[in-house]
């Protein structure tokens, strides 16, 4: 599902001004997780340049307004029902590919990064703030795949490396894909079992996309132990610690959402 211009152009311009007081330090980066791309980095790139994501923006008063927006949520609310988590946050940033094709995002579920169900109350909403095409690095889905499994995920083997937690799924290099080209505004649905990514960026422009996953209040977390979410459940563990904080798999991501229309489900 695709919703023309969902969202007011000037909205999203406060988002992205955001976004570069974050880059140039202008604001504290909090709880925020500001993420690099490797191949830029390894290039003295700075700023806008370099950060290719912010994360977990529940408790920033400006990108948060995006996860509330009224409009979204009355479409989200047709997946999720009344009670509304919105889980994982993210300002996709993607500056202009360096050579490398690391500004890539392989082939994947977004369902592999998460440890609650059912899949089918979760949904991501995802809207352009720029005008994005096949150039400057599209989503790409595979129309049809929300109705399979969970697949097991690993990095790429790409030759110039790929991004933290871009794990990816094999085998579908030969199946029709579906390039979102998208306006500034336009808001795309989609669900977690969906098998999509986008390509590089080979303008010299920015391409940048905001986006929040949201689940039923009510979901149940469950136990990844002997699946194939296993993989992404100890890197996410292993990061949490270098970061100071005890968590395992499931509370990373209690701890990363927040209540934004209904009520809390009470356990
Ligand atoms: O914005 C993009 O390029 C892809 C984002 C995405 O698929 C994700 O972060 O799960």
């Amino acid at each position: 599902m695709k919703k023309m211009q969902l969202i007011d152009e000037s909205f999203l311009d406060k988002c992205k001004q955001r976004f570069l007081d974050l880059c140039e330090k202008k604001v504290p980066w909090g709880s925020l997780t500001m993420m690099k791309d490797i191949s830029l980095s390894k290039k003295g790139a700075v700023g806008e340049h370099l950060y290719y994501k912010v994360q977990d923006f529940v408790y920033d008063s400006v990108l948060f307004e995006y996860c509330r927006h009224p409009t979204i949520l009355d479409y989200i609310e047709c997946f999720t029902g009344p009670d509304i988590m919105a889980i994982h946050t993210m300002l996709i940033n993607k500056p202009p590919d360096s050579g490398s094709l690391t500004s890539r995002h392989p082939l994947h579920q977004d369902l592999h990064y998460f440890p609650f169900r059912p899949a089918n109350r979760i949904v991501c909403a995802w809207t352009a703030m720029e005008d994005i095409t096949p150039e400057n690095g599209c989503l790409v889905v595979l129309p049809g795949s929300h109705k399979g499994k969970l697949l097991q995920h690993d990095y790429p083997e790409w030759e110039n490396g790929v991004n933290k937690m871009y794990h990816g799924v094999r085998g579908f290099d030969d199946h029709p894909i579906m390039e979102l080209s998208m306006t500034k505004g336009d808001t795309v649905f989609f669900h977690p079992i969906l098998i999509h990514g986008s390509g590089p960026n080979r303008t010299q422009g920015f391409r940048k996309a905001i986006s929040c996953h949201y689940s039923c209040a009510e979901m149940e977390f469950i136990d990844i132990q002997g699946t194939s979410q296993e993989n992404i459940a100890k890197e996410i563990e292993e990061v949490t610690k270098r970061r100071g904080l005890e968590l395992n798999f499931q509370d990373f991501w209690k701890f990363r959402s927040r209540l934004v229309r209904g009520q809390q489900a009470v356990k």
